[in-house]
């Protein structure tokens, strides 16, 4: 058997993207919430504030915070292992840096663990996922080392509050992010220069070894993981140019793993820096906070894989698609221009295992594609999505050689958006990746009815029979 006895499977999703009730119980608002909706050609614009008559997705989403009870049931009922789930940091602490947590927000995820418990579902936690609340706009959110406290408090009131329920925890999500668009890492403008975002980056890396050492004080039994924004790159050619490019490019992702599962910034990035006359806010302690703050595993997102040579044109990611100025003649892409590349997904897992030598774990993948509601058996609604299907199979089968002919340590799986939900990228709900249909459209629009889609079924099939079964 390739995939090991308690082989995490699962599913993903995020707060800002699934939950909506975007003010329920004493929540804040926060950088999600003025975000307005865009599409595969309209870039998502940041409001000051919010203001009437736009339409911001996060806002109602899928109303997960209502109904996850319905939701996770559905999860059980397909086998989940488990459940990738971030806690949106402002219904803990509104603004940020409240000294008091908010007591509604704490108890409605202890609702929420409960219901996974029951459903013999092990949650996995994301700290802060592509969520920072918007007060901290006040002193600049992760420009400020004042962030790094008010991550920790809240860090620490959750690994407290929900000690014995959760025991997987991630810190940022795609925290490599902050270099492509940093008001989604962590509320930092996204025109903002190469100095704030390596500074907003630094007080993360600090924020998450205070939180990794928390996690173990707090709970032994506690693991703690980075995780990564699958961004991996072949060269155009075997021009050394165009592979020099490319190394140059997998550097300014690289090193972002290289700080959390090593504990130490790289010498290429410290060597850059000197050149570019970029200075770390460094503090006496840092260091050695860095080296005892690494991670116990490596996560990340995998759905596509790029290509860089030595046109140099950086990569844009602002339309939700990343744009390098090539594409890979050899795979397909979605209608949103993801490239399709169930190999690279067994490269990445080599990449990683090989340099780090740590548990690996792949907590986003899937196919964000057009779905067509059908009337199915005995007149319930269905999709049939076979497309979705291919790609999964396609991509379970690169971890399975990963893990059987490469020898890879993978923990566990989660796809993304296990139920339908917003895009993060251009803002619409017709980006769907579920095994669950939502009746929701780009509007908000619709019953917010949940329906079991094809993939729902063969997913559970793969569940059951431990990824032996793909067919
Ligand atoms: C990742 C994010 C997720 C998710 C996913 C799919 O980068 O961590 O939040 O949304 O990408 O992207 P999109 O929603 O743009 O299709």
């Amino acid at each position: 058997m390739a995939f090991p006895e308690g082989f995490l499977w699962g599913g993903a999703t995020a707060a800002n993207q699934c939950e909506g009730a975007y003010l329920a119980d004493g929540k804040g608002l926060n950088t999600a919430d003025v975000m307005t909706a865009g599409d595969v050609n309209t870039r998502r614009r940041i409001t000051d504030g919010v203001i009437e008559g736009e339409n911001y997705p996060s806002h109602t989403a899928i109303d997960h915070y209502h109904r996850f009870r319905e939701d996770i049931a559905l999860f059980g009922e397909m086998g989940f292992k488990t459940y990738r789930l971030s806690i949106n940091w402002a219904r803990i602490f509104p603004n940020g840096d409240d000294t008091e947590p908010n007591e509604a927000g704490l108890a409605h995820y202890d609702e929420v663990f409960d219901c996974c418990r029951e459903h013999g579902i092990e949650p996995l936690v994301t700290l802060s996922h592509y969520e920072t609340p918007l007060s901290m706009q006040k002193f600049g959110s992760w420009k400020s080392r004042k962030a790094v406290d008010c991550f920790v408090r809240y860090a620490e009131t959750c690994f407290r509050r929900y000690k014995g329920k959760v025991r997987y925890w991630l810190t940022f999500n795609e925290i490599n992010c902050m270099s492509m668009m940093p008001w989604t890492a962590g509320g930092v403008p996204n025109d903002a220069d190469e100095q704030t975002r390596m500074t907003a980056a630094y007080h993360q890396f600090l924020a998450s070894a205070q939180a990794v050492q928390l996690a173990h004080q707090i709970d032994p039994e506690n693991k703690v993981g980075m995780m990564y924004g699958g961004i991996f790159s072949y060269p155009n050619t075997c021009d050394p140019r165009d592979v020099q490019a490319n190394d140059e490019f997998m550097r300014t992702m690289m090193f972002y793993p290289d700080v959390m599962v090593r504990g130490y910034y790289p010498a290429y990035k410290l060597r850059e820096f000197e050149r570019k006359g970029i200075v770390l806010p460094q503090q006496p302690g840092d260091a050695e906070l860095l080296k005892a703050g690494a991670v116990d595993f490596l996560s990340y997102s995998y759905y596509f894989s790029m290509v860089v040579g030595q046109k140099g044109e950086g990569m844009d990611v602002s339309m939700g698609s990343p744009e390098t100025g090539y594409t890979n003649p050899y795979i397909p892409q979605t209608p949103w221009g993801w490239s399709i590349d169930p190999y690279g997904l067994r490269h990445s897992l080599n990449l990683f295992w090989e340099r780090y030598q740590v548990p690996l774990m792949i907590v986003e993948n899937g196919l964000g594609t057009f779905d067509e509601l059908v009337e199915g058996p005995n007149g319930v609604p269905t999709v049939h999505d076979d497309y979705r299907i291919d790609y999964l199979r396609q991509h379970i089968k690169a971890m399975k050689d990963a893990i059987e002919i490469d020898g890879v340590d993978l923990m566990g799986y989660t796809p993304w958006g296990c139920i339908d939900l917003v895009s993060a990228g251009t803002g619409e709900m017709k980006k769907r990746y579920g095994f669950i249909y939502v009746d929701v459209d780009d509007e908000g629009r619709g019953t917010f009815n949940r329906y079991r889609k094809d993939s729902f079924y063969w997913y559970k099939k793969v569940i059951a029979t431990n990824g032996e079964d793909l067919g």
